[in-house]
């Protein structure tokens, strides 16, 4: 029957019936399918469909341009570690997968419009940040209110028997309240016009990283992954915790070294850390570093937005030769995680070294 055969042996049979051959990784091609039979879906919905046209066309058109745009890492994620874990995965416990693989695209969709408002962020995946489209502008606000909403109704579509489905709401809302409370942290070490470098301790930055980046980005996928796979040991949920939440604080701390060294073109977005005052990895690091000409100078031109202060601030990074700090904590770090992979045993190394592999000496 659809859904029982396995994926990884003799013809399976997909949720549109058709023949997979044995597939064993998830496909990006395939992912793409299922975003698009959860948009219509969406668009389906009972309200939805008896608005005014002009109104569903606009959800359309919001959803294409927020949702799907990105690397996919997280959402892809999720059918790879159910693959990692398990060898005789279903056809559509590999469907769920990629639906709640969705689930967190659709979460970092809502998260990224209303980050790229609080942060007056220019660009994000290579065209403009939405609310900054001329006919979105401040509506962007309503906007992430609907794409959090999605969440809610494709889970509730797909997930509502299930057994672990109160599980999977739990960990969907106690991660947007994590994800909010690192974003608070982050906006209140970085007050717009008021540099307080006292604030920008090793403490405050992991704080900061953990909550916004960690838990949405690695524990999630993570998570929704075990839960399709029918794990339900609490010593498993707390390994896996350990090792995402390592593996996202290097993430974000690759992030903030990209919004200064990464080239725009490859990233997709302007980097805006120094002129926002934001308590970001380089930034901790140079103060570890700096003379006192250097301090004083980061007083002088830290969080300003100008093209002066930006460039003067690079030169103080330049002269503690940041990039060299970041490479050897990227080396150390990949370390770190490697052992920690290999230290436990209640889950297989590639749920996690796939993980990793994908985010070493990233470019994006
Ligand atoms: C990344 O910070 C963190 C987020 C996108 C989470 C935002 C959380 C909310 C509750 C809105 P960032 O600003 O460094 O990301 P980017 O560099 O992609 O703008
Ligand atoms: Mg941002
Ligand atoms: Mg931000
Ligand atoms: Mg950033």
């Amino acid at each position: 029957p659809e859904g029982m055969t396995s994926v990884h042996s003799g013809v399976a049979i997909d949720t549109n019936g058709s023949a997979t051959n044995g597939k064993v990784a998830n496909s990006k091609q395939e992912f793409m399918r299922v975003y698009d039979v959860l948009r219509e879906d969406l668009l389906k919905d009972d309200l939805i469909a008896d608005q005014p046209k002009f109104s569903a066309d606009y959800m359309r058109k919001m959803l294409d341009y927020n949702v799907p745009g990105g690397k996919l890492n997280r959402g892809l994620a999720v059918g790879d570690i159910l693959l990692h874990l398990t060898k005789d995965a279903s056809t559509q416990q590999l469907f769920e997968a990629n639906v709640l693989g969705w689930c967190i695209e659709w979460l970092q969709a809502f998260f990224l419009v209303a980050d790229d408002i609080m942060d007056n962020s220019i660009t994000r995946r290579g065209q403009p940040c939405w609310y900054r489209v001329p006919e979105v502008g401040l509506v962007a606000c309503n906007d992430y209110i609907i794409l959090e909403s999605c969440i809610y109704r494709v889970l509730k579509k797909h997930f509502a028997g299930k057994t672990y489905y109160p599980l999977l709401l739990d960990f969907f809302h106690e991660t947007t309240h994590q994800t909010a409370h690192g974003q608070l942290l982050d906006i209140t070490t970085a007050p717009i016009g008021t540099v307080d470098l006292s604030k920008y301790t090793e403490e405050t930055y992991i704080r900061i990283v953990t909550f916004k980046t960690a838990f949405y980005s690695f524990y999630l996928p993570v998570v929704c992954g075990l839960l399709v796979g029918g794990v339900t040991s609490q010593e498993a949920f707390g390994a896996a915790k350990a090792i995402c939440i390592k593996m996202g604080q290097y993430f974000q701390i690759q992030d903030d070294y990209l919004d200064c060294y990464g080239d725009p073109a490859v990233i997709g977005k302007v980097g805006t850390d120094i002129q926002d005052n934001k308590c970001s990895w380089l930034i901790v690091q140079a103060l570890q570093k700096a003379s006192p000409t250097q301090l004083a100078t980061i007083k002088e031109h830290y969080g300003k937005d100008n093209e002066e202060s930006i460039a003067a601030i690079k030169d103080v990074f330049r002269e503690l030769d940041l990039e060299s700090t970041f490479k050897q904590y990227e080396q150390q770090s990949y370390e770190q995680l490697s052992a920690l992979i290999s230290q436990q045993k209640l889950l297989p190394e590639e749920v996690f070294t796939a993980l990793l592999q994908k985010i070493y000496k990233r470019q994006k």
